[in-house]
């Protein structure tokens, strides 16, 4: 009935709110054995991070990862592994006139309704902020897949408002604060958000992500299917409100001609099923993306009600993100990877034994 856990063979809690001391989270069912160190969760927690470009939120979090269970002398032990992160730069004031007002298009007014008290400040436990401890434990489950699978999972910002890359590169990606995969269209994304920022508005954005490597036969039919899961995993991240795997709502106009992937002894010819076919990998990409929605913590003032009810018009003031998706690559990244090794070890447990049933044939020709 409660929702702050995720996964199954490999399931991950997630504890705190924004403004709270910390936040944190307990891995249970982690393979023993993974060597492990604080140092390592370092680079994924700073590219979520915000404060790390003009472009997103400029609260500046310390981001310090505390191991404080289920680790000994740098080696997962099998027992739950309990992270946290101390909250050191929360500016609660900047919510003192909110408090009582639900901003358009935030939780504020789902969670007040449903539990009949929340916790204002930072957005509580709705914040982005708690996408922190998924980045966290999915750096545990990247390098598991890695090395146990040769798995390897990466994403990109694939839109921003009506922006859209012109050209792909990979290796663009890691080297602009928007995870874009064309270096020459940086200028043109900065210009966008500045003026954005400075008009005081937010926009959505796409992010896709890649998972390479990934063997076929993960994913439980029929309510644990790979796509089901990871539809659900990368719904759960907050602000988004759209899921694709694979050629997605594509496929609505599609012809099955076109649609279907053709296979040869060399390989598939094509990945419209985005790596999946009756919800089990093929040994193809796993390919997702997630549409993510405008922030709604906005200083253009909207209208709005307060708890009793009362005609309100809401201002937000504070340090927010004009667009969420910037930073939310390594986020979805995570909730895959979260699902990968979830659906692995649920596979190795039920059909280890199954050895290849013929040729394996490659991913691409
Ligand atoms: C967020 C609002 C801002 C962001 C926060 C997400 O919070 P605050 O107003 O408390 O500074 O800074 O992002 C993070 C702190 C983070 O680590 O991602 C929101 O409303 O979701």
């Amino acid at each position: 009935m409660a929702g702050n856990t995720f996964g199954t063979a490999f399931a991950v809690t997630t504890f705190g709110e924004s403004h709270g001391p910390a936040i944190g989270c307990v891995i249970d069912g982690c393979p023993p054995g993974i060597p492990i160190e604080a140092a390592e969760f370092r680079t994924d927690i700073e590219r979520r991070a915000t404060g790390k470009s003009r472009h997103t939120s400029q609260r500046r979090e310390a981001d310090e990862v505390e191991i404080l269970s289920g680790v000994y002398e740098g080696r997962t032990t099998g027992t739950p592994i309990a992270l946290l992160v101390r909250n050191t730069d929360a500016r609660s004031k900047d919510y003192d006139r909110i408090a009582e007002q639900f901003r358009p298009a935030h939780a504020d007014y789902t969670y007040w309704h449903k539990y009949g008290i929340r916790d204002p400040r930072g957005g509580g436990r709705s914040s982005a902020r708690e996408t922190t401890m998924r980045v966290a434990a999915a750096v545990i489950a990247k390098k598991w897949l890695a090395e146990r699978h040769g798995v390897r999972v990466r994403g990109h910002l694939a839109q921003l408002g009506e922006l859209t890359p012109r050209a792909f590169d990979w290796s663009a990606v890691e080297d602009n604060p928007f995870f874009w995969p064309d270096a020459t269209m940086v200028p043109e994304l900065e210009a966008y958000m500045d003026a954005l920022r400075k008009a005081g508005d937010s926009v959505g954005a796409r992010v896709s992500v890649v998972a390479e490597g990934v063997p076929p036969g993960w994913g439980e039919p029929l309510y644990g299917k790979l796509d089901a899961e990871l539809a659900a995993a990368l719904m759960s991240i907050n602000a988004v409100k759209g899921v694709e795997i694979g050629a997605g709502f594509d496929c609505v106009v599609q012809r099955g001609t076109e649609h279907r992937d053709e296979i040869t002894p060399g390989g598939f010819l094509s990945n419209n099923a985005g790596g999946i076919l009756g919800g089990i990998s093929t040994g193809q990409d796993v390919v997702c993306s997630l549409a993510l929605k405008p922030t709604s913590s906005l200083r253009l003032p909207g209208r709005s009600v307060d708890i009793r009810g009362e005609a309100v018009e809401v201002v937000t003031t504070g340090r927010h993100d004009p667009c969420v998706g910037i930073r939310a690559t390594p986020i979805a990244e995570a909730m895959v990877a979260l699902v990968l090794i979830d659906q692995a070890l649920r596979h190795r447990g039920q059909c280890g034994d199954v050895g290849p049933q013929s040729p394996l044939i490659p991913a691409t020709p």
